[in-house]
């Protein structure tokens, strides 16, 4: 397919999909909206986020780094975005990276250079944050040396220098977009560098990383604002905001299964502390939930399946569950109520985006975790001592399956009766109202409830 061929597919399809969405499920949410991953990431925030980005002016992604793999599919053709936001595929949205990011430029371009390869214009649609923090390189290499080092206790993560490049950050020994220009900044980096061989063997030409940053500052330094100013202006001209988390509740630094999670906050905090916008501000909050679970990296799972046979292999194999920035296989399990439970106490759901329904369409019967037993006694939520999580028993729900192709369905009567049971019974668990579901990974398989 050409470029311009696929800029007009795109345009059309926008343009189809903006008259189809009005005075329906998306036009009547708040001005400022946050879409969450619920579980353990890979939900599917890709899909949905590029759906409301028709209806909303501005997308931002406010934490972590090219760690994340965001996914889109359009008429068949495969976008996978790990630093933009995933609102860039509509042409009137703008979007904006902002202050809890951390960025690895090189990534970043070569993302770039995949929009200009497949004819996607993003000029004056791109932002960058002045205060970011940047990812070099060896951040990257001891991100890895660091797991090679952990062994059997490793965590797991992508390599892709996230957890040092927000160690640095927290240290105050990090460097911010702004530093890529100021005159000190061969300086600021030689100090980082020298922190981190400190404990880490490495080589590092820094001189040659700063040449190498000249050609990068080019490009991007047109793209940076101070991205404070810059959301509070838009959300003033009355512009509606889509604030897009990358990772998950359960891989949040404070609240997810410690140590094997993340570095940065996923959850709605994050949107405020890394985007800079005051919390009255923000209105819907969307989870973002596979209706199954799934898992990447290392770390309890307690509704986890053996991928090689029965449900889990129909969960890995018509789900692909491999990591859309890594290619590792992702771990799989039922549904985990106790894990959603507690995400919706931390980012107070006002939605529920159900997804990837359809990959349980073969399956006889359908479980839902629904409690979690340690010691004979019901668990109240999601504890933090990983032994006790390890430890602890989950109580089931059995459904019968649906045993139907739901992928063909437009409307929500239009799915099988044991398919709206099954997702009726989710809603009752969590009292929050499902309103979008999932029934394939097009860009358009999307069945509206309420
Ligand atoms: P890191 O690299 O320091 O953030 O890793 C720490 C933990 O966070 C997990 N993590 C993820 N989990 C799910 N999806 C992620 N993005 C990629 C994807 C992952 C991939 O979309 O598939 O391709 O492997 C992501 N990023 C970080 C990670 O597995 C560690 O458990
Ligand atoms: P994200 O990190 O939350 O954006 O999710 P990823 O893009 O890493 O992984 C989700 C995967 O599921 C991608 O391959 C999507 O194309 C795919 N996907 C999203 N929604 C659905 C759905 O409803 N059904 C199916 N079958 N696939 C989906
Ligand atoms: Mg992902």
């Amino acid at each position: 397919m050409s470029a311009g061929r696929l800029t007009a597919t795109l345009d059309g399809w926008w343009i189809k999909q903006c008259s189809e969405i009005n005075n329906s499920s998306m036009t009547d949410l708040s001005q400022v909206v946050v879409v969450l991953g619920s579980q353990w990431g890979d939900e599917g925030k890709g899909k949905i986020v590029d759906n409301l980005s028709a209806v909303y002016d501005i997308c931002g992604r406010f934490n972590g780094g090219s760690n994340a793999g965001h996914t889109i599919v359009v008429n068949g053709v495969k976008f996978a975005f790990h630093l933009l936001p995933s609102g860039i595929l509509n042409p009137t949205n703008t979007c904006i990276i902002g202050n809890g990011t951390v960025i690895h430029f090189p990534t970043l371009l070569k993302e770039l250079d995949q929009l200009d390869l497949k004819g996607i214009d993003y000029k004056n649609r791109l932002f960058i944050s002045d205060r970011a923090h940047v990812v070099f390189d060896f951040h990257q290499t001891i991100d890895g040396m660091n797991e090679n080092s952990l062994g059997s206790n490793k965590i797991g993560t992508t390599r892709k220098g996230i957890g040092p490049a927000y160690s640095d950050k927290v240290n105050r020994n990090g460097l911010r977009v702004a530093d890529l220009w100021a005159s000190d900044f061969k300086d600021k980096l030689q100090r980082s560098v020298d922190l981190a061989q400190k404990k880490f063997t490495f080589e590092y030409d820094v001189a040659a990383e700063v040449e190498r940053y000249k050609s990068i500052v080019e490009r991007i330094k047109p793209l940076v604002v101070d991205n404070v100013h810059w959301i509070n202006q838009k959300h003033k001209e009355g512009k509606k905001i889509l604030l897009e988390g990358a990772n998950a509740a359960l891989l949040d630094i404070d609240f997810g299964t410690y140590p094997f999670v993340t570095s940065s906050n996923p959850t709605v905090g994050g949107a405020i502390t890394g985007m800079g916008i005051a919390p009255r501000k923000i209105g819907d909050v969307i989870a973002v939930v596979k209706a199954y679970t799934s898992r990447v990296g290392e770390g309890p799972f307690p509704t986890e399946l053996t991928r090689e046979s029965g449900p889990g292999k129909v969960m890995s194999e018509v789900g692909k569950e491999f990591g859309t920035t890594t290619g590792r296989a992702r771990r799989v399990g039922w549904l985990d109520i106790p894990v959603l439970k507690y995400s919706h106490l931390l980012n107070g759901y006002t939605f529920i985006n159900l997804t990837k329904t359809d990959v349980m369409d073969s399956l006889e019967e359908v479980k839902i975790g629904v409690a979690y037993k340690h010691e004979g006694k019901v668990l109240d939520s999601v504890p933090g001592d990983l032994k006790v999580l390890s430890e602890a028993e989950i109580v089931y729900e059995t459904l019968p399956g649906w045993k139907t192709d739901i992928s063909k369905a437009k409307t929500y009567s239009e799915l099988p009766e044991n398919c709206r049971k099954f997702i009726e019974r989710v809603e009752q668990l969590l009292e929050v109202p499902i309103r979008w579901i999932g029934t394939g990974a097009g860009r358009e398989d999307l069945v509206i409830k309420q």
